[in-house]
Protein backbone atom coordinates (compact mmCIF):
# COMPACT_ATOMS: atom_id res chain seq x y z
CA UNK A 1 0.00 0.00 0.00
CA UNK A 2 1.33 3.55 -0.71
CA UNK A 3 1.33 6.34 1.67
CA UNK A 4 -1.96 7.56 -0.46
CA UNK A 5 -3.38 4.96 1.65
CA UNK A 6 -4.69 3.29 -2.14
CA UNK A 7 -3.20 1.16 -4.79
CA UNK A 8 -2.12 3.93 -6.85
CA UNK A 9 1.30 6.22 -6.65
CA UNK A 10 0.77 9.83 -5.59
CA UNK A 11 3.53 11.86 -6.76
CA UNK A 12 3.24 16.03 -6.16
CA UNK A 13 5.71 19.11 -7.63
CA UNK A 14 6.26 21.97 -5.31
CA UNK A 15 8.30 25.15 -5.75
CA UNK A 16 8.33 28.51 -6.41
CA UNK A 17 6.99 30.82 -9.29
CA UNK A 18 8.43 29.66 -12.44
CA UNK A 19 10.60 27.06 -11.31
CA UNK A 20 9.65 24.74 -14.21
CA UNK A 21 6.77 22.39 -12.05
CA UNK A 22 4.07 22.30 -15.09
CA UNK A 23 7.10 21.71 -18.00
CA UNK A 24 8.45 18.29 -15.64
CA UNK A 25 5.27 17.01 -15.16
CA UNK A 26 4.87 16.93 -18.53
CA UNK A 27 7.41 15.21 -18.88
CA UNK A 28 7.83 12.87 -16.40
CA UNK A 29 4.28 11.76 -17.23
CA UNK A 30 5.32 11.03 -20.65
CA UNK A 31 8.21 8.86 -19.48
CA UNK A 32 5.81 6.85 -17.18
CA UNK A 33 3.45 6.32 -19.96
CA UNK A 34 5.93 4.57 -21.53
CA UNK A 35 7.68 2.91 -19.24
CA UNK A 36 5.05 1.66 -16.26
CA UNK A 37 2.40 0.42 -18.37
CA UNK A 38 -0.54 2.20 -16.43
CA UNK A 39 -2.38 5.17 -16.50
CA UNK A 40 -1.10 8.53 -15.70
CA UNK A 41 -3.08 11.49 -14.13
CA UNK A 42 -1.76 14.97 -14.77
CA UNK A 43 -3.35 17.80 -11.98
CA UNK A 44 -3.03 20.69 -10.54
CA UNK A 45 -3.78 23.09 -7.40
CA UNK A 46 -5.17 25.15 -7.12
CA UNK A 47 -7.64 23.16 -9.59
CA UNK A 48 -7.64 19.98 -10.76
CA UNK A 49 -11.88 19.73 -11.20
CA UNK A 50 -14.63 22.37 -12.05
CA UNK A 51 -15.53 22.82 -8.20
CA UNK A 52 -11.79 23.69 -7.43
CA UNK A 53 -11.13 25.61 -10.79
CA UNK A 54 -13.75 27.67 -9.92
CA UNK A 55 -12.31 28.53 -6.60
CA UNK A 56 -8.73 29.16 -8.50
CA UNK A 57 -10.38 32.11 -10.05
CA UNK A 58 -10.99 33.54 -7.17
CA UNK A 59 -8.23 33.03 -5.61
CA UNK A 60 -5.72 33.98 -8.42
CA UNK A 61 -7.22 37.09 -9.48
CA UNK A 62 -6.92 38.31 -5.97
CA UNK A 63 -10.59 38.35 -5.13
CA UNK A 64 -9.97 36.79 -1.64
CA UNK A 65 -6.86 38.55 -0.74
CA UNK A 66 -8.45 40.96 0.93
CA UNK A 67 -10.38 38.67 3.93
CA UNK A 68 -6.64 37.83 4.62
CA UNK A 69 -4.10 34.45 4.58
CA UNK A 70 -6.47 32.39 6.97
CA UNK A 71 -9.36 33.18 4.36
CA UNK A 72 -7.24 32.17 1.53
CA UNK A 73 -6.05 29.29 2.76
CA UNK A 74 -9.56 27.96 3.41
CA UNK A 75 -10.32 28.60 -0.05
CA UNK A 76 -7.60 26.66 -1.29
CA UNK A 77 -8.39 23.93 1.44
CA UNK A 78 -11.80 23.58 -0.17
CA UNK A 79 -10.55 23.36 -3.52
CA UNK A 80 -7.98 20.48 -2.31
CA UNK A 81 -11.01 18.76 -0.87
CA UNK A 82 -12.95 18.57 -3.77
CA UNK A 83 -10.26 18.02 -5.82
CA UNK A 84 -9.16 14.77 -3.63
CA UNK A 85 -12.86 13.68 -3.59
CA UNK A 86 -13.59 13.76 -7.02
CA UNK A 87 -10.42 13.22 -8.84
CA UNK A 88 -7.57 12.06 -6.81
CA UNK A 89 -8.80 9.49 -4.38
CA UNK A 90 -10.61 7.73 -7.11
CA UNK A 91 -7.63 7.36 -9.69
CA UNK A 92 -5.99 6.05 -6.89
CA UNK A 93 -8.07 3.51 -5.78
CA UNK A 94 -8.37 2.29 -9.32
CA UNK A 95 -4.01 2.19 -9.59
CA UNK A 96 -3.21 5.00 -11.23
CA UNK A 97 -0.46 7.24 -11.28
CA UNK A 98 -1.47 10.79 -10.27
CA UNK A 99 1.14 13.49 -10.78
CA UNK A 100 0.09 17.06 -9.10
CA UNK A 101 1.12 20.17 -9.90
CA UNK A 102 1.23 21.69 -5.87
CA UNK A 103 -0.37 20.25 -3.13
CA UNK A 104 -0.60 20.64 0.41
CA UNK A 105 3.13 22.17 0.66
CA UNK A 106 2.22 25.16 -1.30
CA UNK A 107 -0.41 25.85 1.77
CA UNK A 108 2.37 25.43 4.47
CA UNK A 109 5.13 27.84 2.46
CA UNK A 110 2.64 30.56 0.58
CA UNK A 111 -0.27 31.05 3.57
CA UNK A 112 2.22 29.39 6.37
CA UNK A 113 5.95 30.92 6.22
CA UNK A 114 5.49 33.43 3.26
CA UNK A 115 2.13 34.75 4.59
CA UNK A 116 2.24 34.31 8.26
CA UNK A 117 -0.10 31.96 9.22
CA UNK A 118 0.51 29.75 12.39
CA UNK A 119 1.90 26.57 10.96
CA UNK A 120 -0.02 24.84 14.27
CA UNK A 121 -3.13 25.84 12.40
CA UNK A 122 -2.26 24.75 8.92
CA UNK A 123 -0.92 21.71 10.29
CA UNK A 124 -4.59 21.17 12.36
CA UNK A 125 -6.59 22.41 8.80
CA UNK A 126 -3.95 19.34 6.73
CA UNK A 127 -4.97 16.84 8.72
CA UNK A 128 -8.47 17.12 7.78
CA UNK A 129 -8.18 18.15 4.31
CA UNK A 130 -5.69 15.88 2.92
CA UNK A 131 -6.22 12.68 5.60
CA UNK A 132 -4.39 9.47 4.80
CA UNK A 133 -3.84 10.80 1.27
CA UNK A 134 -0.73 11.69 1.20
CA UNK A 135 2.35 12.09 -1.47
CA UNK A 136 4.71 9.21 -2.07
CA UNK A 137 6.84 11.60 -3.53
CA UNK A 138 7.35 15.36 -3.69
CA UNK A 139 9.66 16.47 -5.89
CA UNK A 140 10.63 20.20 -4.92
CA UNK A 141 12.45 22.00 -7.57
CA UNK A 142 14.59 24.96 -6.42
CA UNK A 143 15.98 27.88 -7.86
CA UNK A 144 16.72 31.26 -6.95
CA UNK A 145 13.04 33.52 -7.11
CA UNK A 146 14.16 36.04 -9.49
CA UNK A 147 14.81 33.79 -12.46
CA UNK A 148 11.80 31.91 -11.32
CA UNK A 149 9.87 35.09 -11.50
CA UNK A 150 12.10 35.74 -14.74
CA UNK A 151 10.49 32.58 -16.25
CA UNK A 152 7.16 33.17 -15.52
CA UNK A 153 6.92 37.06 -16.95
CA UNK A 154 8.87 35.51 -20.23
CA UNK A 155 6.00 32.82 -20.34
CA UNK A 156 3.18 34.86 -19.84
CA UNK A 157 4.53 37.35 -22.36
CA UNK A 158 5.03 34.78 -25.49
CA UNK A 159 1.64 33.33 -24.45
CA UNK A 160 -0.41 37.30 -24.28
CA UNK A 161 -1.48 36.40 -21.08
CA UNK A 162 -2.31 39.44 -18.12
CA UNK A 163 0.90 40.40 -15.97
CA UNK A 164 1.08 38.84 -12.67
CA UNK A 165 -1.58 37.13 -10.61
CA UNK A 166 -2.27 37.63 -7.26
CA UNK A 167 1.02 35.21 -5.61
CA UNK A 168 3.54 36.50 -8.65
CA UNK A 169 3.22 39.84 -7.69
CA UNK A 170 4.20 39.83 -4.32
CA UNK A 171 7.50 41.19 -3.56
CA UNK A 172 10.88 39.21 -3.80
CA UNK A 173 11.20 38.62 0.28
CA UNK A 174 8.17 37.08 0.09
CA UNK A 175 9.64 34.85 -2.44
CA UNK A 176 12.67 34.21 -0.43
CA UNK A 177 10.42 32.91 2.08
CA UNK A 178 8.55 30.81 0.21
CA UNK A 179 12.24 28.86 -1.03
CA UNK A 180 13.22 28.44 2.25
CA UNK A 181 10.15 27.21 3.60
CA UNK A 182 9.62 24.64 0.81
CA UNK A 183 13.75 23.76 1.31
CA UNK A 184 12.49 23.50 5.40
CA UNK A 185 9.70 21.14 4.65
CA UNK A 186 12.35 18.71 2.26
CA UNK A 187 14.99 18.98 5.33
CA UNK A 188 11.55 18.06 7.82
CA UNK A 189 10.76 14.98 5.59
CA UNK A 190 13.45 13.50 3.95
CA UNK A 191 11.71 10.33 3.26
CA UNK A 192 8.76 11.95 1.43
CA UNK A 193 10.62 14.98 -0.78
CA UNK A 194 13.52 15.39 -2.86
CA UNK A 195 15.13 18.69 -3.76
CA UNK A 196 15.93 19.22 -7.22
CA UNK A 197 17.96 21.80 -8.76
CA UNK A 198 15.69 23.65 -10.93
CA UNK A 199 18.31 26.46 -12.48
CA UNK A 200 19.46 23.76 -14.82
CA UNK A 201 18.06 23.49 -18.03
CA UNK A 202 15.31 21.36 -18.65
CA UNK A 203 16.73 18.51 -19.93
CA UNK A 204 18.92 18.13 -16.91
CA UNK A 205 16.04 18.87 -14.61
CA UNK A 206 14.46 15.77 -16.52
CA UNK A 207 17.07 13.93 -15.86
CA UNK A 208 17.55 14.50 -12.29
CA UNK A 209 13.87 13.85 -11.62
CA UNK A 210 13.79 10.68 -13.81
CA UNK A 211 16.69 9.56 -11.46
CA UNK A 212 15.08 10.54 -8.25
CA UNK A 213 11.85 8.45 -9.02
CA UNK A 214 14.06 5.48 -10.50
CA UNK A 215 15.44 5.13 -6.96
CA UNK A 216 12.76 5.99 -4.29
CA UNK A 217 10.07 3.95 -6.27
CA UNK A 218 12.08 1.82 -8.69
CA UNK A 219 9.13 -0.69 -9.82
CA UNK A 220 7.09 2.59 -11.22
CA UNK A 221 9.87 3.95 -13.32
CA UNK A 222 12.00 0.40 -14.06
CA UNK A 223 9.77 -0.32 -17.16
CA UNK A 224 9.04 -3.79 -15.23
CA UNK A 225 6.20 -2.75 -13.65
CA UNK A 226 5.26 -5.79 -10.81
CA UNK A 227 1.26 -5.46 -10.57
CA UNK A 228 1.01 -8.40 -8.24
CA UNK A 229 1.23 -7.57 -5.32
CA UNK A 230 0.05 -4.28 -5.26
CA UNK A 231 2.03 -0.51 -5.85
CA UNK A 232 5.62 -0.72 -5.63
CA UNK A 233 5.81 2.63 -3.90
N1 LIG B 1 -0.82 28.59 -4.12
C1 LIG B 1 -1.13 27.33 -4.55
C2 LIG B 1 -0.93 28.94 -2.78
O1 LIG B 1 -0.68 30.09 -2.41
N2 LIG B 1 -1.35 27.99 -1.88
C3 LIG B 1 -1.69 26.70 -2.26
O2 LIG B 1 -2.08 25.88 -1.41
C4 LIG B 1 -1.57 26.36 -3.65
C5 LIG B 1 -1.92 24.98 -4.12
C6 LIG B 1 -0.85 28.91 -8.46
C7 LIG B 1 -0.59 29.92 -7.38
O3 LIG B 1 -1.29 29.58 -6.20
C8 LIG B 1 -0.39 29.58 -5.10
C9 LIG B 1 0.96 29.34 -5.71
C10 LIG B 1 0.90 30.01 -7.05
O4 LIG B 1 1.24 31.36 -6.90
P1 LIG B 1 0.00 28.82 -10.90
O5 LIG B 1 -0.25 29.66 -12.10
O6 LIG B 1 -0.46 27.40 -10.96
O7 LIG B 1 -0.63 29.52 -9.67
O8 LIG B 1 1.52 29.02 -10.51
P2 LIG B 1 2.75 28.10 -10.61
O9 LIG B 1 2.43 26.74 -10.09
O10 LIG B 1 3.88 28.80 -9.95
O11 LIG B 1 2.98 27.99 -12.18
P3 LIG B 1 4.07 28.62 -13.09
O12 LIG B 1 3.64 28.30 -14.49
O13 LIG B 1 4.34 30.04 -12.76
O14 LIG B 1 5.39 27.85 -12.76
P4 LIG B 1 5.91 26.41 -13.14
O15 LIG B 1 4.82 25.47 -13.49
O16 LIG B 1 6.81 26.03 -12.05
O17 LIG B 1 6.80 26.71 -14.44
P5 LIG B 1 6.60 26.29 -15.98
O18 LIG B 1 6.92 24.87 -16.18
O19 LIG B 1 5.29 26.82 -16.43
O20 LIG B 1 7.79 27.13 -16.60
C11 LIG B 1 7.75 28.55 -16.66
C12 LIG B 1 8.52 29.00 -17.92
O21 LIG B 1 9.89 28.65 -17.79
C13 LIG B 1 10.30 27.76 -18.83
C14 LIG B 1 9.03 27.18 -19.40
O22 LIG B 1 9.19 26.84 -20.76
C15 LIG B 1 8.04 28.32 -19.20
O23 LIG B 1 8.15 29.25 -20.27
N3 LIG B 1 11.15 26.75 -18.19
C16 LIG B 1 12.50 26.78 -18.23
N4 LIG B 1 13.37 27.63 -18.80
C17 LIG B 1 14.70 27.38 -18.62
N5 LIG B 1 15.17 26.32 -17.91
C18 LIG B 1 14.33 25.45 -17.34
N6 LIG B 1 14.80 24.41 -16.62
C19 LIG B 1 12.92 25.66 -17.48
N7 LIG B 1 11.82 25.01 -17.01
C20 LIG B 1 10.75 25.70 -17.45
Amino acid sequence: MTAAGAGGTFITFEGGEGAGKSTQIRRLAAHLRAQAGRPVLTTREPGGSPRAEAIREALLSGLAKAHGPFAEALLFSAARIDHLDTLIRPALARGEIVLCDRFADSTRAYQGAAGGLDPAVLASLERVVVGPTRPDLTLVLDCDPELGLARARARQAADGEAGPDRFEAEALAFHARLRAAFLAIAAAEPGRCAVVNATLPADAVEAAIRAVVAERLPRLAGGHLEMAGGDAA
